[in-house]
Order: structure tokens, then C-alpha cells, then sequence
């Protein structure tokens, strides 16, 4: 709430009320529902895991500010429908699990309504992109509709909690660091499995079961299992194809655990050693985001970190013989060719963090990001030079900004060169 009074300073006589609906389960096909996840934003404010609910955050009128009260509304207990899904919290377990000042059945919330529709009440909600559209329709749309001819209009939420979510606490930096370690070591052991020739779906396999046994609870996304010349494809996520002796691999792959994600990325030589070639391409994107990581502190921005890294790209684009051209210009021009995308992007409970914080933003402490560039040469690419065409590097490592030198929280993730030739040739 008090980033609502920072907002709204000024304007006194106004009730403020947030209110965040918790996801759905979602259907795959009749009756087989996907796995469960909840909102974040929900999750964020409340931690409370099962879906159907809402939370609401209510100012106290008359009270010094920032007087607040959690209320949250949940399903009603149903023993013929928790024989199917499982126990539900009912109100008192929400109440206990969340330290919400009050809780309520679900069908309870339409007696907040009046309070809702008064003038004097600013709602704060999302309904723009409402996360629940059955309560949606059923309780918020009409009100939405009709407050937003008021003159007190309903205001979106999101972006506030974005800004609060932008920033790690120290207890949401531990989760990471689990997250981050767990997922290192899921890495090596996938190395250490990856026998020329290999299943990209065998290594799919074995990555996320080495999360999982670790106690992760789900991979934060699909992995790209890439291949060869697969790598090149930026979000290539069949994971089908046979690995052949010789050909690198490209692993982008997270997992999520308590609620918080990894996303690492690593490439490595099936055959369990780097070819001159590949080796040079390694050790070139390696530079790059050693140099990248040593900019990850507070005062810049990952809008300057990546235009440092286009630079650098362009340099080693150069030296590796890729680019002959020596006009001004064409290093950037080619940096972006052979590295379509950004040097990285916020980190936190999505993969794709707060993703309405621009990157131009400087970086504070507590923020966490990724740093990941890459070189991507396609087999058909007939300007480089013919040993490099089919090879795909990128390296991702997760950052948490601080007031010293950046924590690495994949740092166990093994990317020298040495390291990672050691670990491919270990029997698993
Ligand atoms: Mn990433």
C-alpha cells in the first residue's frame, strides 16, 4: 500500500482498494487439468497456492496512514469436491498459511462490492488482462465498466507491484540462490550424460529430472535442447533431433523452485571436446560475457550493458575473421546480425521479470538479471568463414546486483573451457 500513498499524495478523501484475482486451473481437455500456477503478482503479495481466490487490500479510512488491512476470499470447504482435488484451506487455513488479517468464502466478496462502486473508493485492479475471467465477469468487469465513466476511475495495479517485485529481499535472494545452484548442478550432470550420439529429448529428460530430484518444482520454461546447427535457432524447442559426435549442444534450460526461476544457458561438445573451431568461438563469447558480468553494478543499466556487448561482439566478429569489412558501422551492423537478441533481462518469480521496467533503468541492488550474449553462425550463412558456419554459443549466467561485485547465482555452472571438457568426459 505505501507505494500507493506515494502515488496519490495529495489527494485526500480517498478510500484505496486493491484487488488481485488468483488464476484459474486450466483444462487441457475434459476434466485433465494442466498443472496449477498460480498469478505471481498474486503469489507476490499474499503466497496463497490454490486458485479461485482474491485477495484485497483495503486503506483504513480515518486512521493515520498507511493503515491497511489483507483480506482474502477463497473457495468454501467442499469434502465431495476435496475427495477429488485435495484439502482446501477454507478461511481459516488462509488466514493461517498467509497472515491475511481476515478471510472469507468466495461468494462473500459480492458484499464488498457497494464498497467498491463508492465514490470515494479508488479500486486498484488489472482489468485489463484479468488473470481470473470467470471472476472477472462475475463480480469486476461490470464495475470496471461503470467506474470508469466516474470520475474516481479503477487504475492498474501491475505496474506497482512490478516495481516492487524489481527489487530482491534478501529472503527471495536465498530462494535464488537455491534455484541457482540446483539448476548448476542439473547442468552437470547433463554434461556428464551426453555421450555422442545423443537425444536432444535424452538430455531434455535428464536436465529436468536432475531439477526435479533436487526439488525443483517444475522447469520455469521449455528448455531449448539445440544441437548442431539447431542452436541457431533462438527458441528452438522441438528437442527431437539426434546429436551427432563432433556437433555442440546448446542448453537453455530453469527451473522453478519455492516460486522463484533459474533460466542458464551453457554450450557444449557432445564428443566431450571443442574443436579448434568451436573452441574459438567459445572462448570469444566467453570474453564477451566475462566482460559483460564485471558491468553488472549499481548506476548502469542493461540497455548500456548490451550496447557494450554489441561492441564487443563486434570486435571478436572481426578477429575471428567473420567480418572483413572495415567500414565504421558495420561491427555494430554485424554484432546484431550474429546476435539477434538483448544481453539479458529481469530475473525473479517469471523468467521475464517485471517486464514493464524499461532496461534502461540503473541498476540498483537487489534487482536480478540475466547477462547472456552469444554468436549464432547458420550453416548457410556464405559470409563467415566455412569452419564457423553451423555453430551456435551462447552463455547465460543469473546476476543479483549489489553494492560490491555481482552475485553470480550460477556460478557452480561450469563454462571455462577446461572445466567444461573435464565434466564431459566424466563417466555419469
Ligand atoms: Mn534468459
Amino acid at each position: 500500500m505505501s507505494l500507493i500513498h506515494e502515488e496519490t499524495q495529495g489527494q485526500s478523501g480517498t478510500d484505496h482498494t486493491v484487488v488481485l484475482l488468483s488464476n484459474p486451473t486450466y483444462y487441457m481437455s475434459n476434466d485433465i487439468p494442466y498443472t496449477f500456477h498460480q498469478d505471481n503478482n498474486f503469489l507476490y503479495l499474499c503466497g496463497f497456492q490454490e486458485p479461485d481466490s482474491i485477495l484485497v487490500l483495503q486503506s483504513l479510512p480515518g486512521k493515520q496512514l498507511p493503515a491497511h488491512k489483507a483480506v482474502l476470499f477463497v473457495p468454501r470447504r467442499d469434502p465431495s469436491r476435496e475427495l477429488w482435488d485435495g484439502p482446501r484451506s477454507g478461511t481459516d487455513g488462509a488466514i493461517a498459511l498467509t497472515g491475511v488479517d481476515e478471510a472469507y468464502t468466495l461468494e462473500e466478496f459480492q458484499h464488498l462490492i457497494p464498497r467498491l462502486k463508492a465514490e470515494a473508493t479508488t479500486v486498484w485492479y488489472d482489468w485489463m488482462k484479468p488473470s481470473h475471467t470467470q471472476l472477472h465477469s462475475g463480480y469486476m468487469q461490470h464495475l470496471t465498466e461503470a467506474k470508469a465513466k466516474s470520475k474516481n476511475k479503477v487504475r492498474a495495479v501491475q505496474q506497482l507491484i512490478q516495481r516492487l517485485r524489481l527489487i530482491k529481499s534478501p529472503a527471495e535472494i536465498e530462494l535464488m540462490q537455491i534455484a541457482g545452484k540446483l539448476t548448476s548442478e542439473a547442468f552437470i550432470e547433463t554434461m556428464c550424460a551426453s555421450k555422442a550420439p545423443v537425444g536432444e529429448a535424452f538430455l531434455y529428460a535428464k536436465f529436468e529430472f536432475e531439477c526435479r530430484a533436487r526439488g525443483a518444482d517444475i522447469l520455469a520454461y521449455p528448455p531449448v535442447v539445440a544441437g548442431g546447427n539447431r542452436s541457431n535457432t533462438l527458441h528452438y524447442v522441438k528437442n527431437n533431433q539426434l546429436i551427432k559426435d563432433g556437433e555442440m549442444v546448446l542448453l537453455d534450460g530453469g527451473c522453478e523452485s519455492s516460486g522463484y526461476v533459474s533460466d542458464i544457458t551453457r554450450t557444449w561438445p557432445v564428443s566431450g571436446r571443442f574443436s579448434a573451431a568451436q573452441a574459438e568461438l567459445y572462448e570469444a563469447v566467453l570474453e564477451v560475457q566475462r566482460d559483460c558480468l564485471t558491468l553488472c553494478s549499481p548506476g548502469t543499466s542493461l540497455e548500456n550493458v548490451y550496447s557494450v556487448m554489441l561492441t564487443l561482439i563486434g570486435q571478436k566478429l572481426r578477429e575471428l575473421g567473420v567480418l572483413k569489412d572495415t567500414q565504421d558501422g558495420s561491427a555494430f551492423k554485424a554484432a546484431r546480425k550474429y546476435c539477434p537478441h538483448h544481453v539479458g533481462h529481469y530475473l525473479g518469480m517469471d523468467v521475464h521479470d517485471t517486464p514493464d521496467i524499461p532496461r534502461s533503468l540503473p541498476l540498483q541492488p537487489g534487482m536480478v538479471i540475466t547477462v547472456e550474449p552469444g554468436i549464432y553462425i547458420p550453416e548457410d550463412d556464405r559470409e563467415a568463414p566455412e569452419r564457423f558456419r553451423g555453430l551456435g554459443v551462447r552463455i547465460e549466467d543469473d546476476v543479483v546486483v549489489t553494492q560490491d561485485s555481482p552475485l553470480i547465482l550460477s556460478a557452480d555452472c561450469p563454462k571455462e573451457l577446461n572445466d567444461i571438457e573435464q565434466i564431459c568426459s566424466r563417466a555419469s
